[in-house]
């Protein structure tokens, strides 16, 4: 158990923090027979976040005092070809303890930001509806606290929940994704709320309609008309540049994992060769420090897919640069 972690926990009388034998931090009633309890967040009464199972590093509970908040939502209802993004909120948490506190590229440390773990959004299991309305009032119940939200998917579709409710504090919100694929899609399967139509969705719910696609490389011929149509397709020598230009405005990024190379992140349920390496990740990273990031996700890992879990490492590491960027914007 991290030392920072066990002190920051809040618990009930007749509970103590335990650590199990994967290391994961949980809360036990008296007798470590009974089942791990599931904690309501204290602090944003009418929205239960579970917090069963494994805590991000270096995270707390209590959202008292910080500044990101941190939850999960692990959802693949709607996704079209490999499953298995459900587990994916669980896998970042548990490969975290893995990695260092402290990033070099940005000379910034979790240890010393206050960030809240608060657990998964309770869904329904099933249709996307539901979900994406309770992604959108467990995001509000985020933003409430004060802290800038970031969201651990689950499948994309459930996006555009947390951008229409991060989208009401910022009417000139900037979406940026990060993305194999286009996801303009206005039905599929059957499902306006496929994680194909994620996109169409969001800009739905985006006041300012701003949303740059950074070198998206797969989608149907009419998608990619419109992205050129619209200029929202930024190829990747123009990435940089094209986020330079939105410096000072607010800014929600969407990383879809798929957006990296199979090679590097062969745990998605829908891969897509010809992508990206950490090392274009981190040159985003390095310009997003000038920037309002205001909210974030990371979406489509579908850990089960990928044995080694190097997939699992690199989400985490993404999450890390992301905490550390809200958490220098806040
Ligand atoms: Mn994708």
């Amino acid at each position: 158990m991290q030392p920072h972690a066990e002190a920051c926990l809040r618990l009930a009388p007749g509970q103590e923090a335990t650590e199990c034998r994967s290391g994961r931090i949980q809360l036990c009633s008296e007798s470590l027979l009974l089942p791990t309890v599931t904690a309501a967040n204290p602090a944003s009464p009418g929205h239960t976040f579970d917090t069963d199972g494994a805590i991000y590093m270096g995270a707390r509970r209590d959202p008292a005092g910080c500044r990101v908040g941190l939850f999960g939502v692990p959802y693949d209802g709607t996704t079209s070809f490999r499953p298995g993004t459900r587990f994916g909120p669980a896998a970042i948490r548990e490969v975290s303890s893995g990695l260092e506190t402290y990033c070099p590229q940005l000379n910034l440390d979790l240890e010393e930001l206050a960030f809240a773990d608060l657990g998964a959004v309770e869904i329904p299991f099933g249709a996307p509806e539901p979900v994406v309305a309770a992604v959108r009032s467990a995001t509000t119940a985020v933003l409430d606290l004060g802290l800038a939200p970031l969201m651990l998917g689950g499948e994309h579709s459930i996006s555009s929940g947390a951008v229409a409710a991060v989208a009401e504090r910022h009417a000139d919100l900037v979406l940026v994704q990060l993305d194999a694929h286009a996801d303009l899609r206005q039905t599929w399967l059957g499902n306006q709320h496929s994680h194909a139509c994620a996109m169409r969705r969001c800009l739905e719910v985006l006041p300012s309609g701003a949303l740059l696609q950074i070198a998206i490389r797969s989608g149907t011929r009419v998608e990619f008309e419109e992205l050129r149509q619209q200029r929202r397709l930024v190829p990747r020598p123009q990435m940089v540049a094209a986020l330079q230009a939105l410096r000072g405005q607010p800014l929600y990024l969407t990383v879809d994992l798929d957006w990296f190379d199979p090679a590097v992140l062969p745990g998605t349920g829908t891969p897509e060769p010809g992508g990206f390496l950490w090392a274009d990740f981190a040159e985003l990273v390095a310009e997003l420090r000038h920037h309002r990031l205001v909210g974030a996700d990371i979406v489509e890992l579908a850990p089960q897919l990928d044995p080694s879990g190097v997939s699992s490492v690199l989400a985490a590491k993404v999450t890390r640069s992301l905490l550390l960027l809200l958490g220098a914007a806040a």
